[in-house]
């Protein structure tokens, strides 16, 4: 077995986080046979009423389905999602545009988020060798002796030894608090401008308010609003804008004008009043992208997830990315035989070209659909990419393909994207200059038969066409 004397079964990984990359790691960690403790600081999430936290529902697509299979978790998941085949574009006069993302097995998940995390805590639950604390909020760790000091609700403290920690504590991550203090750490974190706020859409005459299986979305340039169905035959609305647009609408009255203005179609479905106090619940949510590295200190604790790389939501693929951290790093456990000394350094080395590539492609997609993507030319846009895709089905791929239907690596569907361009303007540059060539060479060697008129008779036939 691992190297060091101990045994798995003897070795202690404490999974600090116990949302959704830390639930499933709990799983991935349990089934090796190690001594798995999960340490999450808010309370049991299945026995607490309201959950009130960051979006109702995701998408999931085949990432993260590939990390839930390898736990046996894919179908109990999936049966409880609502499958989108297709986005819906919705343009300003509300007329309603279907885009397909690709062949008919092709389609992405509506998931809510709370089942997801609730099905993952009871899973993990279910090997005798993993253990759930809620309730214990990390203060600090030392990098020397892996020693974590756990705060309670009754405001005493806790101290706990593990021989992995893996940090799954989110975007604002207490665990890389440590990480930063090290030499040779890089780090970079940037808020964007936008907010986001939730809205639910209820259902109509108890169906859906809009067609279900669809990832509806309104794209505005500056604003835009995406919504995702849910099993309750609600929608959940997500808006994006600016901070500084979310400062100008302060009453019931700005907000119905502004939707007025931007999102006529949706106002009867969310409904006026609903619309006027929905909108106030909660403020204007940040979105932020951090990237770091590496993922390790020594053989003591790991990064995964958030904790190690936060994207803005704008490639859906958050939670896809971070379910997939789990796959390479026990792909690489595997390789390793489970030598902590060994995996966490190639865990690194492997994985954070990846995650660095998705965080830059969703800040592109950002920055992208801010700039000048209204509904016309998103829809111009995925026709172009589907077109040329059916054209030549093995040489060009759509980005959004390769990072939502396959498990290419990320770096890779970049790289493989920018010489699909460059094939892409070659061919284009062959046709221009083959048209020109062909052309003149046509004229040259054909020249049309213009019979020479006297200029005089022009003026005639010129009089004779307008009688
Ligand atoms: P989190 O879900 O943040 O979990 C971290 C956990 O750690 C929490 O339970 C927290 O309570 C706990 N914790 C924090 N600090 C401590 C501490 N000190 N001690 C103990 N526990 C602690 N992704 C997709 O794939 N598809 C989508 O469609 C999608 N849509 C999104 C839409 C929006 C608006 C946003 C904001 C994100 C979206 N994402 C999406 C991204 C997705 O939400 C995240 O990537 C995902 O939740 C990351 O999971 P995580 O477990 O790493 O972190
Ligand atoms: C944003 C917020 C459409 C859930 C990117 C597509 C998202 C999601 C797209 C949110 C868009 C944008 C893709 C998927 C998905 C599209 C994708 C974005 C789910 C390029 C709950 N995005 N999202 N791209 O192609 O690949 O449909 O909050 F509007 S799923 Cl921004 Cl596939």
């Amino acid at each position: 077995m691992a190297s060091g004397g101990k045994s798995s079964k003897d070795k202690v990984v404490a999974v600090v986080g116990g949302g959704l990359v830390g639930a499933l790691n709990a799983c991935y960690f349990a089934r090796r046979g190690f001594q798995v403790e999960v340490f999450e600081s808010r309370d049991d999430i299945r026995e607490a009423k309201v959950v009130r936290g960051r979006s109702i529902n995701l998408a999931l697509s085949h990432r993260g389905r590939q990390a839930l299979s390898r736990v046996g978790m894919e179908e109990k998941i999936v049966s409880k999602g609502i499958p989108m085949h297709s986005r819906m574009i919705h343009s300003l006069n509300g007329k309603q545009s279907p885009i397909p993302y690709g062949k008919k097995g092709q389609y992405i998940l509506s998931v809510d988020r709370a089942n997801l995390n609730k099905e993952l805590l009871t899973e993990a639950e279910r090997y005798p060798n993993a253990k759930m604390n809620f309730d214990h909020k990390l203060q600090d760790w030392s990098p020397d002796t892996g020693l974590m000091t756990f705060l309670r609700p009754d405001g005493s403290t806790q101290s706990l030894r593990a021989d992995l920690i893996v940090g799954c504590d989110g975007a604002f991550s207490t665990i890389r608090k440590q990480f930063l203090r090290r030499s040779r750490f890089n780090f970079s974190q940037t808020y964007i401008p936008h907010g986001y706020l939730e809205l639910t859409m209820p259902p109509v005459a108890g169906e859906f308010a809009m067609k279900p299986n669809y990832l509806h979305i309104w794209p505005r340039n500056t604003f835009m609003m995406i919504a995702l169905p849910n099993l309750d035959k609600t929608f959940t609305c997500t808006l994006f804008m600016p901070f500084d647009e979310f400062k100008k609408i302060t009453t019931g009255y700005d907000v119905v004008e502004f939707f007025q203005e931007y999102f006529p179609d949706a106002i009867p479905l969310i409904g006026v009043e609903a619309l006027k106090t929905d909108y106030f619940r909660l403020p204007a949510q940040a979105m932020v992208s951090i990237k770091c590295s590496s993922y390790h200190i020594n053989d003591k604790c790991v990064l995964m997830g958030d904790s190690a790389h936060a994207v803005v939501p704008f490639y859906g693929q958050g939670m896809n990315a971070g379910f997939e951290d789990c796959i390479v790093f026990d792909e690489i456990m595997d390789q390793c035989n489970e030598d902590f000394g060994a995996v966490l350094p190639e865990y690194s080395r492997v994985r954070v070209p990846d995650d660095h590539t998705i965080a830059d492609l969703a800040m592109y997609n950002y920055v992208e659909m801010r700039a000048h993507v209204n509904s016309k030319w998103f829809l111009f846009r995925k026709k172009v990419d589907d077109l040329l895709h059916f054209l030549l089905p093995k040489t060009i791929v759509p980005l959004y393909t390769m990072v939502t239907f396959t498990r290419i690596r990320y770096h890779e569907a970049l790289q493989r994207w920018h010489w699909q361009n460059k094939v892409i303007n070659q061919g284009l540059l062959v046709c221009a200059t083959g048209a020109v060539l062909g052309g003149s060479y046509l004229i040259a060697k054909h020249p049309p038969k213009i019979p020479s008129i006297p200029i005089e008779k022009v003026w005639d036939r010129l009089l004779s066409l307008k009688v």
